[in-house]
């Protein structure tokens, strides 16, 4: 999945990389996990302020957290945005909404989690923001789809391929569409 075009905004605006994860277990009136998915990188590349959208694979991974629960797709993308970083965040929380996410239990199934990994080389520690996203390095269905899109960071003083998770495929999976 890829779209790649420049949008002209004013001469002095600053874009940024950024690497947006979702992750999906749970089909509703609105799609399945693997639309979630879809739209979520359709609605990016369609956002004003965002450009050059390039989206990983599709990953299958075993859920994090509670076991009774589906297996997650997930995916990252690389974008590059003139948003501020909680501007990004609001329209990342505005996308859960349209996929009629409902907030049940930590780390339970939801129809479309959207979380700001990383936001060019910054570390925010906000209310509502953590950049890099916690627990990234902690992730194989973080880390590999990141991984794939070339993505360069620091994470912990280590760099991003360096983690031990970033070469782990166990109970993550390419997703292959029947
Ligand atoms: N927030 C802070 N920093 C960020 C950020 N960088 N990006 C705040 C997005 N949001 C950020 O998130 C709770 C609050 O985090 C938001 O209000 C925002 O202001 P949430 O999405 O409402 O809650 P959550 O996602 O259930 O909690 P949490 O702790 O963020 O969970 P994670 O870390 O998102 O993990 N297993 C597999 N295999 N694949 C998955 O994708 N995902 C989760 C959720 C659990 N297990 C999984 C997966
Ligand atoms: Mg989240």
């Amino acid at each position: 999945m890829s779209a790649t075009t420049s949008k002209h905004t004013a001469s002095d605006s600053v874009w940024t990389i950024c690497y947006i994860g979702l992750g999906s277990n749970l089909s509703n009136a609105m799609g399945t996990p693997t639309e979630h998915v879809q739209r979520a990188v359709q609605a990016l590349a369609a956002h004003p302020h965002i450009q050059n959208v390039a989206a990983s694979s599709l990953y299958q991974s075993v859920p994090m957290g509670p076991q009774d629960q589906p297996d997650f797709i997930n995916a990252a993308v690389r974008i590059e945005t003139t948003l501020s970083p909680i501007a990004l965040l609001d329209y990342c929380q505005l996308l859960e909404q349209q996929a009629a996410r409902v907030r049940e239990r930590r780390w339970g199934e939801r129809s479309l989690d959207v979380d700001i990994l990383l936001y060019g080389d910054a570390q925010i520690n906000e209310p509502r923001l953590t950049v890099p996203h916690s627990g990234l390095h902690e992730r194989n269905f973080v880390l590999l789809p990141l991984k794939e899109l070339g993505a360069v960071a620091q994470i912990e003083g280590q760099a991003l391929s360096a983690h031990p998770l970033a070469n782990d495929w166990q109970g993550i999976k390419r997703f292959e569409q029947t």
